[in-house]
């Protein structure tokens, strides 16, 4: 059976992309794709550019992504643009990391509001600057009546962090009484996290051949599939895109078939 799914795996993975897609379109779509954009350094340091250069080269894999993923029917769509923990980085790279959501969409807009794309943000946007939360607030308030495809960035993000907050805002409502401890639960933990209002992501991808969360989307990941390639993010193109749907895709009708009834 894994041997027969192999072979036919195979075999559209040679395919044109067009037909690809249009195979991928006929089965089951990931309402939510997240996705861990690693390797850009890397993928600078092996051209003998600055890590800068691999930033915004992996900017326009951003565009290119969010392409085909709207192309694709995927509902809600969050990517890791900046982690809590990237603020280590030097300065002057962490100043080039905040100017790109402002170029990303000074050019882009235009297509994501023609596109019908809604602009979200995670993450604590308070510590961004001024000029960053500004590019992002326009695009979000620019965008916020569109009802197609959720571009989620996730912006100085961090999970735990996420948690954290969330759990200290159920205390309160012990605290003054309004909540009981016993009515906690799993969906009082989920509507207090920045993602309430999406869906879990039903597939995570991480490029760049890092097995690793880091910190990522920790509590709405439990039952994402998780796809790992060794691609670097500049590289990740629409033929790896469709890849992993169709990996997405061969899984699923794995597990719908016999094993895996269950929810392992
Ligand atoms: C960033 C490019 C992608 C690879 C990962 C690191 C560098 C797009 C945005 C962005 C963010 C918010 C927004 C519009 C665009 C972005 C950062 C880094 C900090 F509303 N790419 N990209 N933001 N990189």
């Amino acid at each position: 059976m894994l041997d027969k799914l192999m072979r036919k795996k195979t075999a559209m993975s040679e395919g044109l992309l067009s037909d690809r897609i249009a195979n991928v379109k006929k089965g089951q779509i990931p309402a939510h794709v997240a996705i861990i954009m690693d390797g850009n350094g890397r993928w600078a340091k092996q051209r003998n550019l600055p890590r800068i250069a691999g930033h915004h080269e992996g900017m326009k894999t951003v565009r290119k992504i969010t392409r085909i993923a709207n192309d694709l029917g995927i509902e809600v769509l969050t990517l890791y643009a900046f982690s809590t923990e990237n603020w280590k980085r030097p300065k002057l790279e962490i100043d080039f990391l905040m100017k790109l959501p402002g170029e990303f969409l000074s050019t882009y807009l235009p297509e994501l509001i023609e596109k019908n794309v809604k602009v979200e943000m995670i993450g604590n946007v308070e510590m961004l600057p001024e000029h960053t939360k500004k590019a992002i607030r326009k695009a979000m308030e620019a965008t916020k009546d569109n009802d197609g495809m959720t571009l989620n960035f996730a912006m100085n993000y961090g999970s735990r962090l996420e948690l954290v907050e969330a759990l200290k805002k159920i205390a309160t409502l012990v605290d003054d009484g309004s909540l009981q401890v016993d009515d906690i639960d799993e969906s009082i933990i989920s509507s207090y996290l920045m993602t309430a209002h999406l869906p879990e992501p039903d597939l995570l991808i991480r490029t760049s051949g890092e097995v690793r969360l880091s910190n990522f989307m920790l509590w709405q990941l439990a039952y994402a599939e998780l796809s790992f390639t060794s691609v670097l993010w500049p590289d990740f193109d629409e033929a790896c895109m469709i890849q992993a749907m169709e990996e997405f895709q061969l899984r699923h009708r794995r597990f719908g078939s016999v094993e895996g009834e269950g929810t392992i």
